[in-house]
This record gives C-alpha cells, sequence and structure tokens, in this order.
C-alpha cells in the first residue's frame, strides 16, 4: 500500500472506531475508551481534526475520580464483549462507572504537543481548562502510588502500568494469592488467539487483585499499603517524570506560574528517585517490588525511556545505547517490549516480547532529544516497515513482522499518522 493508501486507512480506523467523542482501541476486543490509548489517539486525530483531538481529552478526563484519580477504562454504556466490566470493579469514585485505578499519564505530554500544532485562542482556552484536572491527576500519583516519598511510581496492578503480562510482574504476581474470584469467563480469548494473551493464572491473580482492593472500597490510601501488589514501574515513573516536565511548561505557557513549584518539586523527587530502579548489574531501569525490595531481571522497552524522561546522564545513556544495539542484532524490527535474550521473551504473547508503536514513539523522542537521532530514526522506520507488512494491528512480532492481537487499532493508526509514516 502506499503513504497515502495507508494514511486514509489510519484516519478510517480513527473515525470508524469513534464513538461520538472518544475512541474505542479496538472494536470487540476492548469496547470501551481507555486512558493512554485515547491520549495517543487524540495525537493522531490532530494531524486532521484538532477540534476532534481535544474533545478525546476533554472526554477521558469527564471520568477524573473526585480524588483526582483518572481511571484507566471509562464503562460509558456496558457491553458483554469484555471482562472484567463495570460490575466486577465495584467502583463509585468518579462520574461514569469505570475501574479502579489509572493508567500511563501521558495527557500532559500530548496537549503539549497539541499547543505546538496550533495555539490559537480556542485552543488556550480548551488547555486551561484541562490544567487543574491534569495537575490534580499527577498530584494524586505522587500521593497514593508513592507514599514513602520514593521518588519511583507504584503500579497497584498489571493493568495499572498498562504492560499487562510484562515479565517483570511475574514474580510479584505469584506472590498474589488466589481468592475471592467468582467463576467467571475470559472473553479475550474469544477475539484473538490464546496464544498471544495472558494465561489463565494470570487472569485468576488480576482478578485477587481487583477483589482486594474492591474489599477496602478502593480508598487510594488503603489500596496503598494493604494492596497485594505494590511494584515501582519504570515505565510509568518515566512517563510521569516526562509528564510534569510538560506540565511545567504548559504552567508557563497558560500563567499557571502558581503551580511551578510543587511539580519542580515531583520533578527532583523522581530524577532522584530513579537510581533505585538502576539494576547496577544488568546496567539499565528495571521495576522493583516495594513489599520486598526486590528488583526485576530483564532489560524491558520501559528501560529506554529513561531519556523521554529526561535523564542524560552519560553512566545512563551509554549501556543504554549499547543494550539497544546488542537488542537490534537480535531482532529484525525494535523495540521488543521484553529483552530477547531473556529466558521469560516470547515473540508474540502480548507485553512478553512483541513491539508496539506508541512506545516506540516515546523512545525515539527521547533518543532524539538526547542528541541520537540515528536509533531514533530506526525505530521510526521499524515502525513504519511494521505496519507497511502487518497493517494496523495491535502489536507485532519483532522477529517475523507478523500482526498479532486484535486489528484495525486505534493507537497503531494514530502514532501511523503523528510520527512513523
Ligand atoms: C491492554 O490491556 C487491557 C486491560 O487494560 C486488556 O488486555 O484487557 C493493554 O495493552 C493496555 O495497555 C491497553 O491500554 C488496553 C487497550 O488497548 O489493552
Amino acid at each position: 500500500m502506499s503513504q497515502i493508501e495507508l494514511d486514509q486507512v489510519a484516519r478510517k480506523i480513527l473515525t470508524d472506531n469513534d464513538q461520538g467523542g472518544y475512541t474505542v482501541p479496538t472494536k470487540g476486543l476492548y469496547p470501551y475508551q481507555w486512558n493512554w490509548d485515547s491520549v495517543f489517539v487524540a495525537r493522531g486525530f490532530a494531524t486532521f481534526d484538532t477540534d476532534r483531538a481535544w474533545r478525546e481529552i476533554e472526554l477521558l478526563f469527564e471520568g477524573q475520580w473526585r480524588d483526582g484519580m483518572v481511571p484507566h477504562i471509562l464503562f460509558r454504556k456496558d457491553d458483554p464483549s469484555y471482562f472484567p466490566g463495570p460490575s466486577v470493579w465495584g467502583t463509585d469514585g468518579g462520574p461514569i462507572p469505570s475501574s479502579g485505578h489509572s493508567q500511563p499519564p501521558v495527557a500532559a505530554t500530548i496537549v503539549r504537543d497539541l499547543l505546538e500544532l496550533d495555539a490559537s485562542d480556542a485552543a488556550l482556552d480548551r488547555a486551561k481548562l484541562l490544567f487543574p484536572k491534569i495537575l490534580q491527576w499527577h498530584r494524586w500519583f505522587m500521593a497514593y502510588r508513592d507514599p514513602d516519598n520514593l521518588g519511583v511510581i507504584a503500579v497497584i496492578h498489571p493493568w495499572e502500568s498498562g504492560r499487562d503480562n510484562l515479565p517483570d510482574w511475574d514474580d510479584a504476581l505469584r506472590g498474589v494469592e488466589i481468592k475471592d474470584v467468582a467463576p467467571y469467563e475470559r472473553k479475550d480469548t474469544s477475539h484473538v488467539d490464546p496464544a498471544m494473551r495472558p494465561h489463565k493464572e494470570d487472569y485468576d491473580r488480576y482478578l485477587s487483585i481487583v477483589a482486594a482492593c474492591r474489599k477496602v472500597g478502593w480508598e487510594p490510601e488503603k489500596v496503598a499499603r494493604t494492596c497485594p501488589f505494590f511494584v515501582a514501574d519504570p515505565g510509568i515513573t518515566f512517563i510521569l517524570l516526562r509528564a510534569c516536565r510538560d506540565l511545567l511548561a504548559l504552567a508557563d505557557r497558560l500563567g499557571e506560574t502558581a503551580a511551578q513549584p510543587e511539580v519542580e518539586g515531583w520533578i527532583s523527587r523522581m530524577e532522584t528517585g530513579a537510581a533505585r530502579l538502576w539494576n547496577s548489574e544488568l546496567k539499565a531501569h528495571v521495576a522493583m517490588n516495594l513489599r520486598t525490595g526486590k528488583q526485576s531481571d530483564g532489560v524491558s522497552s520501559a528501560s529506554f525511556l529513561a531519556p523521554y524522561a529526561g535523564l542524560t546522564d552519560p553512566e545512563v545513556l551509554k549501556p543504554l545505547r549499547e543494550h539497544f544495539d546488542r537488542i537490534s542484532a537480535k531482532v529484525r524490527y525494535l523495540m521488543p517490549s521484553y529483552d530477547p535474550e531473556h529466558q521469560a521473551y516470547e515473540h508474540l504473547r502480548y507485553w512478553r516480547g512483541p513491539v508496539w508503536a506508541m512506545v516506540n514513539f516515546m523512545i525515539a523522542r527521547g533518543f532524539a532529544e538526547a542528541g541520537d537521532p540515528g536509533r531514533s530514526d530506526r525505530l521510526r522506520r521499524d515502525t513504519a516497515a511494521l505496519i507497511q507488512t502487518g497493517g494496523f494491528a495491535e502489536y507485532f512480532s519483532p522477529e517475523t513482522a507478523e500482526a498479532a492481537g486484535g486489528g484495525s487499532f486505534s493507537w497503531t493508526a494514530a502514532i501511523w499518522l503523528a510520527w512513523a509514516r
């Protein structure tokens, strides 16, 4: 397909998945509004419909909880094609039925991008309305996902990380007792090949964590202290650190200077805290189980987000470039979600190996900003080649370019339009 044809298909995927102001990741498999999906989708819409781009983010923030949390799924209407739906979550923290935890906070970064593309008065007004909501969301992360001021951000559920069955969670997940799970029927494996999805045992534990948090009424202090899963995630830490820098720039642009000292405090806390996630044997940032202090032992695609977070220490960048080159000698397409030399790597199983377009977009941005246009462009070319070969799939094999997971996928289409083409 030519570039123009691919552009057309990508735009059609976004408009077909549009539910009237918000976009589903793909029909059938994911029939609701997901948090970080929507924000990347907004970046895609911004290439041809700015109004629609803002609308996507505004609708996401309509679901913000009273305590500041922005949920990972908004269940605007019940849809039996997805499990677990609203009744399993049992939340009542916000105005729209939702899941009970959040997802990687990319909104500040993309709102800043939207203003770069269009700084009209109308756009500035919309950004001004979003600013306090994003600020409140970041404050929620700092309070309840880093309750001990360590400068690292925890996830209370693999789903909160957005990288669901990543090998980094295996050890902590094994420690979650399977209990309080009513008989259930998964829906994901009826939409896609089970070999590309998490195992049943993973789902049993995912649901056990949901049950434990439901028991404490999803109260954020109690969740932070009692949740059976509480793991510091380099992905969410780096994405939030980056988002705080963008929020600071937005504060400047929008005249919200009163918020700046607080945001600066968060930035320096995470800049210092990130060192806790540095695995000195591996020479990369990894996850850390905050209940036990144990670090994970593999390089993941989030390790490559350090430059995106603005960490430019040569002691970090040099080994990262070496990992990049080592991995590029092992697989044809970058960046696999997990180290292909690690025993847990599986090239087609969801977050245990496949390449994800929006992760590549963030990694490439960081490398370009750190003065490495070569590696940045390699990521863009690989993403484009994967889409040209496999279409707008949810994720791709780093070895064969095989399209995997759901098809006609919104964030893959959005990233094509915004960057990969
Ligand atoms: C995947 O996660 C959902 C649960 O949130 C699922 O498997 O049911 C992840 O890839 C996540 O990052 C993504 O936001 C979501 C929708 O695309 O799907």
